[in-house]
């Protein structure tokens, strides 16, 4: 039987840290995603299934891996002044290599390279020092260096790439897992686990279908009693939901806050590759990381911003800006970030991202926000307004001015309550529009629908998972999956004057590098009103090879008499399975 730990604790530190660094370092780095002249395709840190490598060859990289001027020190110090309160670090990736001197393969950084230096006691020591937590990422299934490691099963959902090493062990079937799991993962976590302090988190990944629920279960009881502490991300095993908190799709944003006390974490590239890549120059800018940022903050996830530092262990000058801006920023950010709060409202303001503790609100105006605007639903008696005046206009309702100078430098304003306000949780058209999110629905169940309880529906790269029981379900990410069935209902309570309103709806998939897909007909309901529209793409939000988004335009709906009404949203028809993969994200009224 497992043993259990009481993470209460763990889980209140992780949700207020609230914002962390990843780092993709091993000796992928060297060649930085260049081969025998060329680039490999997609991630660097692929480089050695993306092309094959005997690991004889591969080995050699060990034998120039001296970074002399790697300084865990300034790094973490940088993570530290940027906000960053724990960091997860890759002490072994698929490659195999161990980036610390571990006694069970001298393939590690110590007793195989020039350096002879063990980089997680010195990111353990960098993180005591500047007050952030440590957390390590291990490959428990992928492993090209090792004959048993990884998943002999063709994988035409990888870009063609091995799981496993099966160029220099082409005897797939005759792999033995249970053998790699023993000898190598299990004595490897156990120093991880033993010799480095404190460890905040392990950061699990890959784990095929050869990881089975035992191998995940003999994992959580080593981590229980190594480290009682240390929380678990959910990318542990495919078959069973295990965990500690939830690990959302590689570059895959939360889409609304979840009700339950399941953390999540959103985890971010700055440009499309985790390992260093020296020809990916596709860099987000530092204000888009702000944005992502407060969009995780108000979801109430987590956010890891990923850093590849190079062969000689140097953080790219672009990552450097990054960071650099989000030291800038913490005076504005630092007491939202670090509050424990998240959206208190029952939709997406739209114009503004909007955090709240116990008795503060605070508001960040985006840059299509009025310069006044509307602040409807929150009823308490205001202490102080910082950045902005607040004058009441309604019981509930407040007008806000100053917004576009706030929306300029990314700062929020603050409204200070005497006591805790109420926040109305009925949604109502603010500022002209209303964007509702399924994580505020009730989701009205049908009988199962066959098509949702296709078992054999893609898996995602990432391990998402893509198939829930044959009803419909709020992914990790907050948004709404299998919902096939004309059967079950997405259903909203909301409140509407009278008017005309027109209808868009994002919807996104939710498989990782898979192509957007319409192939469906919806139908909506407002009251008496009813519209049907064909899922088509009237705009593209995100055509990135992560998680491709569209916004719908539905049409528009007559609102004769104002007042409260439920808004539904079914599937009354899908065209082919390939589209069972895409999620409902949102829909925005907006009044015409
Ligand atoms: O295959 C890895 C990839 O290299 C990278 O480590 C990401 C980070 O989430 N995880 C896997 C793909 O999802």
């Amino acid at each position: 039987m497992s043993s259990v730990s009481d993470l209460t604790a763990s889980k209140a530190w992780f949700h207020k840290a609230r914002l962390g660094a990843f780092i993709h370092w091993g000796l992928y780095a060297l060649p930085g995603g260049m081969w025998e002249g060329t680039s490999v395709p997609y991630l660097a840190e692929w480089l050695q299934s993306a092309r094959r490598i005997p690991n004889a060859e591969y080995s050699l990289l060990a034998e120039r891996f001296n970074p002399q001027t790697f300084d865990a020190d300034a790094i973490v110090k940088g993570f530290s002044d940027a906000g960053m309160r724990y960091l997860v670090f890759t002490a072994k990736h698929h490659e195999g290599f161990a980036m610390w001197r571990s006694r069970v393969s001298s393939f590690n950084s110590y007793d195989a390279t020039p350096a002879h230096r063990d980089f997680v006691a010195e990111w353990s020591r960098a993180c005591q020092k500047h007050g952030v937590k440590l957390g390590l990422y291990y490959s428990h299934c992928l492993d090209w260096h090792e004959a048993d490691g990884g998943d002999p099963r063709p994988c035409e959902n990888n870009f063609g790439m091995s799981w496993g090493n099966d160029w220099d062990f082409p005897d797939q079937q005759n792999k033995n897992f249970d053998r790699y799991f023993e000898t190598k993962v299990l004595p490897q976590l156990t120093e991880l686990l033993s010799n480095y302090g404190e460890v905040a988190v392990l950061w699990l990944d890959c784990p095929m279908t050869v990881v089975t629920p035992r191998h995940a279960r003999c994992i959580l009881d080593l981590v229980h009693i190594l480290q009682p502490n240390c929380l678990v991300n959910s990318r542990l095993c495919m078959l069973e939901t295990l965990g500690d908190y939830g690990s959302l799709g590689d570059n895959q944003l939360p889409a609304g806050t979840t009700a339950d006390d399941f953390p999540r974490e959103a985890i971010i590239t700055l440009n499309d590759s985790w390992g260093y890549k020296s020809t990916d120059h596709n860099w987000k800018s530092p204000a888009q990381v702000r944005q992502i940022t407060l969009d995780a903050l108000q979801s109430g996830a987590n956010l890891l911003v990923n850093f590849g530092p190079d062969g000689d262990g140097r953080l790219t000058p672009e990552s450097w800006a990054i960071l650099h801006d989000l030291m800038e920023w913490q005076d504005a950010v630092g007491e939202a970030l670090h509050s424990g709060g998240q959206s208190p409202f029952p939709q997406d303001l739209g114009w503004a991202r909007a955090v709240a503790d116990d008795r503060r609100l605070w508001l960040f105006p985006g840059e299509s926000a009025p310069d006044t605007a509307v602040l409807a639903g929150v009823e308490g008696e205001l202490q102080s307004a910082t950045g902005t005046h607040a004058a009441r206009i309604g019981q509930d309702t407040w007008r806000l001015d100053g917004l576009q100078a706030l929306a300029k430098t990314q700062s929020p304003l603050r409204l200070e309550f005497t006591e805790p306000p109420r926040y109305d949780a009925c949604p109502r058209i603010q500022n002209g529009r209303m964007r509702l999110l399924p994580a505020q629905a009730k989701l009205i169940h049908g009988e199962p629908n066959a098509l949702a309880m296709l078992t054999d529906a893609p898996l995602g790269a990432a391990g998402e998972k893509l198939v829930g029981n044959g009803h419909s379900v709020l992914a990790d990410n907050g948004a709404l999956c299998d919902w096939h069935n004309p059967a079950e209902h997405c259903v909203w309570h909301i409140r509407l004057e009278s008017g005309r309103y027109r209808l868009r709806l994002v919807t996104r998939n939710g498989a990782h590098s898979q192509p957007w897909r319409g192939d469906r007909t919806v139908e909506v309901t407002i009251g008496d009103c009813r519209l049907t529209a064909e899922i088509v793409a009237t705009e593209r939000l995100d055509d990135s090879h992560y998680y491709r988004a569209a916004v719908t335009d539905l049409g528009e709906i007559p609102i004769v008499h104002g007042g409260e009404f439920d808004l539904t949203i079914r599937t009354i028809h899908i065209a082919s399975p390939d589209a069972a993969t895409m999620q409902l994200e949102r829909l925005e009224l907006q009044r015409s």
